[in-house]
């Protein structure tokens, strides 16, 4: 990329507001995380005058709100970082196989301060609305507090799950004792010792806090509604030899991630389950669960998610493992997933998960079996128990993927709003335009790979596509860009279609844009693009190749 010297802002008069100037940018990017800093990089390179608007306090996104005990990457570190800067890559250290919430932190802060990212960066501001102005082709923002900024182009980096959810139950305001939902953990440790603390949701996330939660809380209470196919995360310190030879295979490393469906350094078996011996099948479940990360997931034969047979066979193999690590055989069959087969819903890694059930602190509550009636002040009731309690804790999942999106109104040409043309589900072309919404692009928006992705190796790929063309408008004098609506109908039939052969579509999770706790979220809709990452780097690279075809300019 050619480096120009980057823009200032300016400040001129605003005809449509009350406020007597508007600063007008080159760029906003909604959002400070991983791919909010790396698209200030990319735009500052190209010259643009740019600001970042990010609502929390500081750089993280999901790293910054998400600090509960236990959080940590499920990808491995080293294919996690940013892989664009050689120096940073030598610089930086990871120190574990799976780094925790507070070093990726420390990482995404160090990003911030070498590339001295913060001057263009406004925290502790929530974009309220985003409208597009035809006459100038300019966006404006409302900022939450009453400003506004402009700007030619808008870029999202909203994160795909940075919208919490708290259940609806009733009383829920009443209990007198701590609570907290895990992406809102407050930056305080807080003490489990001696406290009877209850978990609601056994996600990714309630998977993590309840390994920590057990090892000092007086009672640990798990309220299960449906339990998921967790394997081990195999995590482990980095020592230095390791890490020189990391270091040394840096390049070796993001082109394994390249080449997988998911952006991970493991790529799929190229056997079929079904067509070995159910020996060999077995010998190579038991490697897979014996390596660190999502081999088991990602790795794994390749028909195992997409042929009901294949996956069958794996999830009997891991149902054996829970029976064998939970003591307790009514506990064992309490925590094998009967409704879904192993990988159809995002899987939790674990570090020794299962052997907290075999704890005298712990229970377990099936909430199917015995529904959370109302929380009272002293605690939780079931239909057929009371739980008093000092703490709860709700790891109730997000508004996904397009939660972040249906926060800001947003309103394109002829004052058509995104909320409404999304109403039956996501219309992008690539996942990261959207016809009647001319220079905006919605970096892991919906229907864009790097939603089933290693998120950092998908979204540095959409940063550098968007900034490519962006450049090129720059280059040809060109100052409005928008997706085609027929662009757009192909690209939003072919994710439906790459979507229909996969099991996790005939599942209900977050995946297929359902959220029990959201009236409006229980119709499945598709939010990702199962068409793999290499694939859709292909067609990204390709539309590029042909003067953004599908792309209308003026
Ligand atoms: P998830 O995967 O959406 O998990 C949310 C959990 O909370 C899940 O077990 C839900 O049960 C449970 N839940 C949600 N609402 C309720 C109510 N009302 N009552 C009881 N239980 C409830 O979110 P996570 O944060 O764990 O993981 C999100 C992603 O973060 C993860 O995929 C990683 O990529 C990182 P349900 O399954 O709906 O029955």
């Amino acid at each position: 990329m050619v480096m120009s010297k980057q823009k200032q802002p300016t400040t001129s008069e605003n005809p449509t507001s009350d406020s007597p100037s508007l600063t007008q940018y080159d760029a906003v990017i909604i959002g400070a995380g991983v791919s909010g800093l790396y698209q200030l990089y990319c735009l500052r390179q190209l010259g643009l005058s740019v600001r970042v608007i990010e609502a929390a306090d500081d750089v993280g996104g999901t790293w910054y709100w998400n600090r509960y005990p236990g959080a940590r990457f499920d990808s491995e570190s080293y294919s996690y970082g940013y892989s664009f800067s050689d120096e940073l890559l030598s610089e930086w250290n990871w120190s574990e196989h799976f780094s925790s919430q507070p070093e990726t932190l420390r990482y995404l802060n160090f990003v911030a301060d070498k590339f001295e990212l913060r001057r263009d960066i406004q925290f502790g501001s929530r974009v309220t609305a985003a409208t597009f102005n035809e006459n100038d082709n300019n966006w404006v923002l409302e900022i939450e507090g009453g400003s506004k900024v402009c700007a030619q182009f808008l870029i999202t980096a909203l994160g795909p799950l940075s919208i919490p959810t708290m259940p609806n139950i009733e009383g829920i305001d009443s209990f007198q004792g701590e609570s907290y939902q895990t992406a809102r953990w407050p930056h305080e440790s807080v003490d489990f010792t001696g406290k009877r603390v209850a978990v609601i949701g056994t996600g990714a996330t309630g998977v993590q806090v309840i390994q920590e939660v057990a090892k000092t809380a007086a009672q640990l209470t798990v309220f299960q509604r449906t339990p998921n196919w967790c394997a081990p995360l195999h995590n482990g310190p980095i020592d230095d030899e390791t890490q020189a030879e990391i270091k040394a295979s840096y390049p070796e490393i993001f082109e394994k991630c390249r080449n997988s469906h998911g952006g991970f350094i493991h790529t799929a078996d190229k056997r079929n389950a079904l067509e070995v011996s159910a020996e060999e099948r077995e010998a190579f479940y038991e490697k897979l669960y014996g390596e660190r990360g999502f081999g088991i997931w990602m790795g794994n034969f390749r028909d195992v998610l997409i042929d009901q047979d294949a996956n069958d066979t794996l999830s009997e193999f891991v149902a054996k493992k829970i029976r064998q690590r939970v003591k307790n055989p009514e506990l064992a069959k309490m925590l094998i997933p009967t409704n879904h087969g192993f990988g159809t819903r995002r899987v939790p890694l674990e570090t020794k998960y299962y052997e907290v059930y075999n704890q005298e602190n712990v229970q377990l509550v099936d909430i199917r079996a015995t529904p959370i009636e109302k929380v009272t002040e002293k605690g939780i009731s079931t239909s057929a128990a009371d739980f008093d309690l000092d703490m709860i804790i709700y790891a109730t999942g997000f508004d996904a993927i397009t939660g972040g999106f249906d926060h800001i109104d947003i309103s394109g040409t002829t004052g058509q709003r995104l909320k409404d043309k999304w109403k039956d589900g996501p219309r992008t072309y690539l996942g990261l335009q959207i016809e009647g919404f001319p220079n905006l692009f919605t970096l892991v928006g919906p229907h864009n790979a790097s939603t089933f992705c290693n998120i950092p190796r998908c979204s540095e790929q959409n940063v550098e596509w968007v900034s490519g063309l962006i450049g090129h408008m720059r280059e040809h004098g060109l100052k409005r860009v928008e997706a085609t609506k027929a662009a757009e109908n192909e690209w939003t039939e072919h994710v439906y279609e790459s979507a229909e052969r996969m099991l996790f579509t005939k599942v209900s999770s977050w995946f297929m844009g359902i959220n029990s706790n959201l009236p409006g979220k229980q119709k499945p809709t598709f939010l990702l693009y199962a068409g793999g990452a290499p694939n859709y780097r292909e067609k990204c690279d390709e539309i590029a190749s042909h003067e953004y075809e599908g792309c209308a300019f003026q």
